[in-house]
């Protein structure tokens, strides 16, 4: 199977946030860091102050001289931290397999999730877009076959962009580029590699292996092959999926009872196929409702005590329904959303002993439910739904 690799980094993201926060920056060059006056350095500036040639861990004093109109605002780490932590969150709804590099920065590998939510270009929009509508913000998104050339892809049209590298463009995009575009080659080894003439990645494609010892000694066959388009390394994953969960905006927001329990019953069809493709169950439902007003409430509950853990629509769409029906909707709501968590593995042995009627219901629901599983597969997400879906009206935010 093809790995697909998408590489998502944040514009400008300290000052992405501080614009987001306060209307009065928009536009405007804004700077992140320490102050001209206390010998401060900059930790990153809006796109507006970069037109100046503002950079990331200049001196603050000398960023002031390029731009003497720049608002330079001290950071708010535990700021960016939260917001960073919801965008791993959004990450999380497209695959369980993502590797953060540093707090605005992601692999995501996207191979597994292809039947379910589409072509790679899709999956790479549908982030950008998610991102944008949950986190007001943009993001930068690079797709390819591998992590070097998902995170070269990302830097290609920044801010906002969207590049997808495939294998037959790859050597070509490679030539043209700078060495120093590389990983691992640094502004000292692109100027002793310009000494040699060495300036594009095309010259390391052409260099022999000895000649590329002598220059990059160990790393000498890694650097050939990245040089090639080639890079092996898998997405790693260090911080285990802990939930599974989909949300829905309205265009107009919803005080319908019945079409708030149609679209539960469709966020839980599309949870537990991910649950499902991910092999594993969970124990708690949570339900999110997010108000007109942007005030948002979370309500969890478990299996029950006499069920076992879940990866059944049906199970986990009756769960989000009840919570939905102890809540007093006092507004309409702007934003529902259904989360499964506290998972088990899908094959754990069951601790609950069902009686054999239930055990037969279960496994006839079992049954229904891989059939329609095969379906989908062969033809894609829409072709069958449950019944119960009689209105697909243009309910979704766009
Ligand atoms: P980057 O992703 O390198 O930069 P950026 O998001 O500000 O801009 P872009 O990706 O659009 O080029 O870094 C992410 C954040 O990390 C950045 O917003 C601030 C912080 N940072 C520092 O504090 N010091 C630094 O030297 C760098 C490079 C980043
Ligand atoms: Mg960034």
């Amino acid at each position: 199977m093809n790995r697909w690799v998408i590489h998502v980094d944040m514009d400008a993201f300290y000052a992405a946030v501080e614009q987001r926060d306060n209307h009065l920056l928009k536009g405007k060059p804004v700077i992140v860091g320490g102050s001209p006056e206390s010998r401060g350095v900059v930790s990153t500036c809006s796109y507006e102050a970069r037109q100046y040639g503002v950079r990331s861990a200049m001196p603050s004093y000398q960023a002031k001289k390029l731009c003497p109109n720049a608002i330079f605002i001290p950071p708010r780490p535990a700021v960016y931290k939260h917001v960073a932590e919801e965008i791993r969150q959004i990450f999380f709804q497209y695959t369980p397999i993502v590797e953060p590099l540093s707090i605005d920065e992601a692999f995501l590998d996207i191979s597994g999730s292809l039947k379910l939510l589409g072509s790679p270009e899709e999956i790479g929009c549908s982030i950008k877009r998610q991102i944008l509508q949950q986190v007001k913000l943009t993001a930068s998104v690079g797709i390819a076959n591998n992590k070097f050339l998902a995170k070269l892809a990302s830097d290609c049209h920044k801010p906002d962009g969207l590049k997808i590298i495939t294998s037959s463009e790859t050597q070509k995009f490679l030539a043209d580029l700078p060495v120093s575009r590389m990983w691992g080659i640094g502004p000292k080894t692109t100027h002793l590699l310009a000494k040699d003439g060495i300036l594009t990645v095309k010259d390391l494609q052409q260099m022999s292996l000895t000649r590329a010892e002598l220059l990059f000694g160990n790393n000498a066959r890694q650097m050939l092959e990245l040089a090639m388009g080639i890079d092996n390394r898998p997405v790693i994953v260090n911080q285990p999926c802990k939930s599974i969960g989909h949300e829905t905006t309205f265009a107009k927001d919803c005080l319908d009872k019945g079409l708030l329990n149609q679209v539960l019953l469709k966020l839980a069809e599309k949870i537990s196929r991910r649950l499902r493709l991910h092999q594993v169950k969970g124990n708690t439902i949570t339900l999110k409702i997010k108000y007109s007003d942007f005030s948002q409430i979370t309500r969890s509950a478990g299996i029950g005590r006499c069920g076992e853990a879940t990866n059944d629509d049906l199970t986990i769409y009756r769960i989000g329904k009840d919570l939905l029906e102890k809540e007093k909707l006092a507004l309409p709501v702007r934003l529902i959303g259904l989360t499964v968590s506290n998972f088990e593995q899908a094959g754990a042995k069951q601790l609950v002993l069902f009686a054999e009627e239930q055990r037969e219901k279960q496994e006839k629901t079992d049954r229904l439910t891989k059939a329609l599983d095969r379906i989908k597969d062969k033809h894609g997400e829409k072709i069958i739904g449950r019944g119960v879906f009689a209105v697909r009206g243009n309910y979704l935010k766009k």
